[in-house]
């Protein structure tokens, strides 16, 4: 029913008949459509991703594999979806054309705040088959650097007292773990997509840290009969913003409060170990189903994502907007190739069939897509949960093998000057960071010397680990590029690097 008459119906089921022509939509009987797929975290990239290539399996194997969304802080998209049958469009945004699909792949959202019994039934149910999971990396309450529980974290305090009304995601899949066992069920395949090293086995690390904090018996059974295989995830998705839903308008002739917009290029690796070898048949959408997914994921971390947070604190130091921006500006382009060439590619293993500079080239490629605009204040987000996979594990292979660490440096040291939440005009920066309480006490007594700044921040060991805090090599370059960045700027040192 239109709310107005100049305003369009709202995307449903029933309104599908009147969809503008050149969208597709899925081919599915969707009232028959069963869960098979618990995702845990679904916002714009799940819905972008995990949904879209389900979407595809759905339409030529038709099978039990809807996904039912849990979102354990913000019931927004349950909210946004709810009226629209769970549909949604994804939005493929390439150089000068936008494409319109149609997902149905979702069958139901919970969340947590208001349904979570609903969930805990959901996990409970043998028809679900794998959780998978985007919860960020902060999503965790892990220590980045050591990949390890914090046992401290509030969130995880409480689900050891409150173990039938968890709020983390590994409260939430340990008691989940625990009601199968206790009924007698088989468990289900646990699917971390999040941009970690090694996720499936991080994640079982956790998941175990936390059972045995309940009970050993519990932890034991875990270890024996459930599967985390790791994956590599990729696609690039911005946040949806006001003027994405005009042209979701504009592409399907309907109002829809939940589009995705994403770039055209995808890639999903997976290892390929269910349980009882339970899962879609993800490989006839494109996914990669191998043995060991970590040189895959050594790659993506490495080279796309370290680029992103590396152009995220140097281009927001530099003026730029967006990811786009940054590489249109020849300096910054050339310090990124230069960052890929000289420091990552040569300690980076390729895996088969890959060549490493192929790759960056069209990792340049799809940043140069105009009508992709990623934020760089979007991806600084959380750079404490980041840094260690993106750029400092990288740094310590350098560092072992005496290599340049140069442009790295400038990168670490242009997250220092973020988090220290001024930029180059005196602004405020929004800094938003599971760490920014422990920025802020670090940096309170330090005075303005770079070094005593730098020092205070290179001994957070959940971020650099107790080894680089030391490591006087690190320090020294670490503080020569945070000295230049604040008294030349980022534009004119990125100059200089390229
Ligand atoms: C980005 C990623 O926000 C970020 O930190 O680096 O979300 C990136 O866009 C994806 O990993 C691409 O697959």
């Amino acid at each position: 029913m239109p709310n107005h008459p100049d305003q369009p119906s709202r995307l449903s089921l029933a309104n599908l008949v009147t969809v503008r022509a050149g969208t597709s939509v899925f081919a599915y009987d969707k009232a028959r459509l069963q869960s098979g797929i618990a995702h845990i975290g679904l916002g714009a990239f799940a819905r972008a991703h995990i949904c879209d290539y389900t979407d595809a399996i759905l339409n030529e194997d038709f099978g039990p594999w809807g996904i039912a969304g849990i979102n354990l802080r913000n019931p927004d998209q349950r909210d946004r979806l709810a009226p629209q049958d769970w549909l949604y469009t994804a939005i493929n945004r390439d150089a000068d054309v936008d494409t319109a699909k149609i997902i149905g792949a979702i069958t139901q959202v919970h969340a947590a705040n208001d349904d979570a019994h609903a969930i805990a039934a959901l996990l409970a149910s043998p028809e679900i088959r794998i959780v998978s999971l985007t919860v960020t990396e902060k999503g965790y309450c892990h220590d980045p650097a050591g990949g390890r529980l914090s046992e401290h974290h509030p969130d995880i305090q409480h689900d050891l007292n409150h173990p039938r009304a968890p709020k983390s995601v590994i409260g939430v899949l340990t008691s989940a773990l625990a009601r199968r066992r206790d009924e007698g069920s088989h468990p289900f395949t646990v699917l971390c997509c999040d941009n970690l090293p090694h996720n499936g086995a991080l994640v079982a690390q956790l998941v175990q840290d936390f059972a045995a904090l309940r009970n050993d018996k519990l932890a034991r059974w875990i270890e024996t009969n459930v599967a985390f295989p790791s994956t590599m995830v990729d696609r690039i998705v911005p946040a949806t913003t006001p003027r994405d839903l005009v042209d979701a308008v504009d592409a399907i002739g309907l109002t829809d409060a939940a589009p995705v917009i994403h770039e055209p290029f995808k890639q999903w690796v997976i290892e390929d170990r269910f349980v009882d070898g339970k899962r879609p048949a993800w490989q006839r959408a494109g996914a990669t189903l191998v043995a060991d997914v970590a040189p895959f994921e050594a790659m993506k971390l490495r080279l796309l994502n370290a680029s992103h947070s590396a152009l995220a604190y140097l281009g927001y130091l530099g003026g730029h907007e967006t990811i786009g921006d940054c590489v249109s500006d020849p300096t910054y382009r050339a310090y990124v190739e230069a960052l890929w060439r000289e420091e990552i590619i040569p300690v980076t293993p390729a895996p088969p069939a890959t060549d490493l500079h192929a790759y960056a080239r069209q990792l340049l490629a799809r940043y140069d897509n105009p009508s992709i605009r990623h934020r760089v204040w979007q991806i600084a987000m959380d750079g404490s949960q980041k840094l260690p996979q993106r750029l400092l594990a990288t740094t310590r292979l350098c560092l072992a093998r005496n290599l340049p660490i140069v442009r790295l440096a400038y990168a670490i040291a242009a997250w220092m000057i973020y988090v220290g939440g001024v930029d180059e005009r005196g602004q405020l920066i929004d800094v938003r960071d599971p760490l920014a309480d422990t920025f802020r006490r670090a940096l309170a007594n330090t005075g303005p010397s770079s070094d005593a700044r730098v020092a205070a921040l290179i001994g957070i060991d959940a971020v650099f680990g107790p080894d680089l805090g030391a490591n006087a090599v690190f320090r020294a370059a670490v503080a020569e590029a945070y000295d230049r960045l604040r008294r030349h700027g980022a534009r004119q040192c990125v100059a200089t690097l390229a």
